[in-house]
């Protein structure tokens, strides 16, 4: 078998931002309008207002301060409450590629490759623009990159899963570098209408490079990985291809994020504890042998618990740095984002985890290793 290791992360940061402040105060207006417009119906009982939201519940139940997003003005319009993003013509860029081109160049520079280096592209992500042909294939024309593409989605976990899918095929030598990417233009799914849901996501791509390696060369030698899947319907999106087979094309809450956010919170925190726990134990690793833990970033009070049951005390800032307060919730990006903003300090020979979790459930663990 093959070493394989993380040689490069790149990183797409959109440059529009939307405070929590601001959110609220779009939201807070849009529900304002609303029950304006439906007084009667909610005077007599045959409709529910809608809650305002708060930005103190918000930081509090999540730690998230503000989020990056694609189309700022869409999304705070308290008449639009969507992105409003440019249709583009079949023979332009797409937008999910666009953006994974951007962040696959700072990893293939920072691991000192080019696209003749690279042997398949994986796009890894929690929803994809349109069905085919794969994003992944448009990443590789774009980027000059011979060999293969393919798209993939698990979610939150996607980029964890892609990482095993990515280092199996370098251990067993079908490939010898691979590029993943996970672009999430969660905004183009989120929910802004719901006060429960509308402050977790913001947008952004991230990409690994990954590559067969036989020395002591600069990078994250991955030792192990770990996945894990158990059916839930409490995160969960109806939109797709039978859409129209079923003469429901007008507008659905489901179409949507939808959570049972409280569910999620105490059902997904031990399974995550648990697979990290036994993954470390399988590689004959103690907790203590870690320097640090990229937990996906969904939730900071989630991350805290997560943290507190693997090390058995409360993690430090250092030990287990959370993005989450500028980023919100990145879906597959989120853990990848921690590992390449907070892993260049570390000295040769440091033990970390990267840890995604989300909706299916579905759990991926990473071991590395600072070469
Ligand atoms: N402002 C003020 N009050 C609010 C608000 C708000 N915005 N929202 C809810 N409240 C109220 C509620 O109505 C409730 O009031 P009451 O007690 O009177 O009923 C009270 O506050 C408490 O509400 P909750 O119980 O819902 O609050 P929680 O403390 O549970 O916090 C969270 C809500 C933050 C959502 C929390 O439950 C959480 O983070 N859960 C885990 C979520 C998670 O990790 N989900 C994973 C989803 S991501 C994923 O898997 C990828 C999916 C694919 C990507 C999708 C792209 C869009």
């Amino acid at each position: 078998m093959n070493r394989v290791a993380i040689t490069g992360t790149g990183i797409f940061t959109p440059d529009e931002v939307v405070t929590n402040a601001e959110l609220v105060a779009s939201y807070n207006e849009y529900a304002r309008r609303q029950n304006e417009e439906h007084a009667d119906e909610i005077a007599s009982g045959s409709r529910d207002p809608l809650p305002m939201s708060s930005e103190e519940f918000i930081l509090k139940a999540s730690g998230i301060e503000r989020r990056h997003v694609m189309d700022k003005s869409g999304v705070i319009d308290p008449s639009r409450m969507m992105p409003k993003l440019r249709p583009r013509p079949d023979d332009e860029i797409s937008i999910m590629a666009e953006i994974a081109v951007d962040a696959a160049k700072q990893a293939l520079e920072q691991a000192g490759r080019t696209a003749a280096d690279i042997d398949g592209v994986i796009c890894a992500a929690s929803n994809h623009e349109r069905a085919y042909p794969a994003i992944a294939v448009e990443i590789q024309h774009a980027l000059g990159i011979k060999g293969f593409g393919f798209d993939m989605n698990v979610a939150c976990s996607s980029a964890t899963f892609g990482i095993q899918a990515a280092a199996d095929m370098i251990r067993s030598g079908s490939a010898r570098a691979i590029l993943m990417v996970n672009p999430e233009i969660t905004s183009g799914h989120q929910e802004w209408r719901d006060r429960d849901c509308h402050f977790i996501f913001g947008d952004v791509c991230t990409a690994v490079v990954m590559e067969r390696v036989e020395g002591n060369e600069d990078g994250w030698e991955i030792l192990s990985t770990r996945l894990a899947t158990e059916f839930s319907n409490n995160i969960r999106n109806n939109n797709g291809f039978l859409r129209r087979t079923h003469d429901q094309m007008g507008e659905r809450r489901d179409m949507q994020f939808m959570q049972e956010g409280r569910k999620v919170f105490r059902q997904v925190v031990p399974m995550v504890a648990d697979l990290m726990l036994s993954h470390l134990a399988e590689q004959d690793l103690q907790p203590s042998d870690l320097s640090r833990m990229w937990l996906h970033q969904a939730n900071k009070n989630m991350n805290d618990l997560i943290g507190q049951k693997v090390l058995g005390r409360e993690p430090t800032r250092e030990e287990q740095p959370n993005v989450l307060q500028d980023y919100a919730n990145t879906s597959s990006a989120g853990s990848i984002i921690a590992f390449s903003k907070f892993s260049g300090d570390l000295p040769s020979g440091s033990l970390g985890i990267i840890c995604s979790f989300g909706a299916g459930y579905s759990v991926g663990s990473v071991i590395v290793r600072r070469m």
